[in-house]
């Protein structure tokens, strides 16, 4: 059978994890978190001394994955988006947060002034949605509100329908 590739993106945050999960528990697809398989083969290019956390290398992180893509049925979680080949994803769902729910999620991770503060200008000038609408076809963008619960479950039912809909018009 054949399985659509999805990626969930947006400001770090905004809940693609917390979503991305679930949904591969529900859905059966594969979940890669990008920043994971950075960490795990130490695939980096550099560390950012403002924001204290290493540097992705994107090249590297795109050789790693490209097999995965290649077959199908992955999930792939990442908060950036324009270095991945377009082809790799079937949809692109972009979640967002308002400011004040988004400031306390990141307060409690004990982000710095400075990376807190960049955190929420990135959301609130929508950096990701824009950068998923000129990296991908537009229609196949997709914007969630993240901010409760019940957001987080109508996220996932409606992925889970887009998913049963994609299977059944590409396994005829
Ligand atoms: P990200 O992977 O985008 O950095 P996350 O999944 O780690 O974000 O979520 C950050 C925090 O917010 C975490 O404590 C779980 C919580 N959260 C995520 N989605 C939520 C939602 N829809 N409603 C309430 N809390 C949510």
């Amino acid at each position: 059978m054949v399985l659509p590739n999805i990626l969930i993106t947006g400001t770090p945050g905004v809940g693609k994890t917390t979503l991305g999960k679930e949904l591969a528990s529900r859905s059966g697809l594969k979940y890669i978190n990008v920043g994971d398989v950075a960490r795990e083969g130490a695939l980096y290019s550099g560390y950012d001394e403002e924001y204290d956390c290493p540097i992705s290398d994107e090249e590297k992180v795109v050789d790693e994955l490209e097999n995965h893509m290649t077959e199908g049925g992955v999930t792939v979680d990442y908060h950036g988006c324009d270095f991945f080949p377009e082809w790799w994803f079937h949809a692109v769902f972009v979640l967002r947060t308002d400011n004040s729910i988004l400031y306390k999620r990141l307060e409690t991770r004990g982000y710095n002034e400075k990376k807190l503060r960049d955190n929420i200008k990135c959301e609130i000038c929508q950096v990701l949605y824009e950068e998923a609408m000129l990296s991908y076809r537009e229609d196949i963008v997709h914007q969630l509100p993240s901010n409760t619960p019940e957001e987080l479950e109508e996220n996932i039912s409606q992925i889970l329908g887009w998913i049963e809909q994609w299977v059944k018009d590409h396994n005829l």
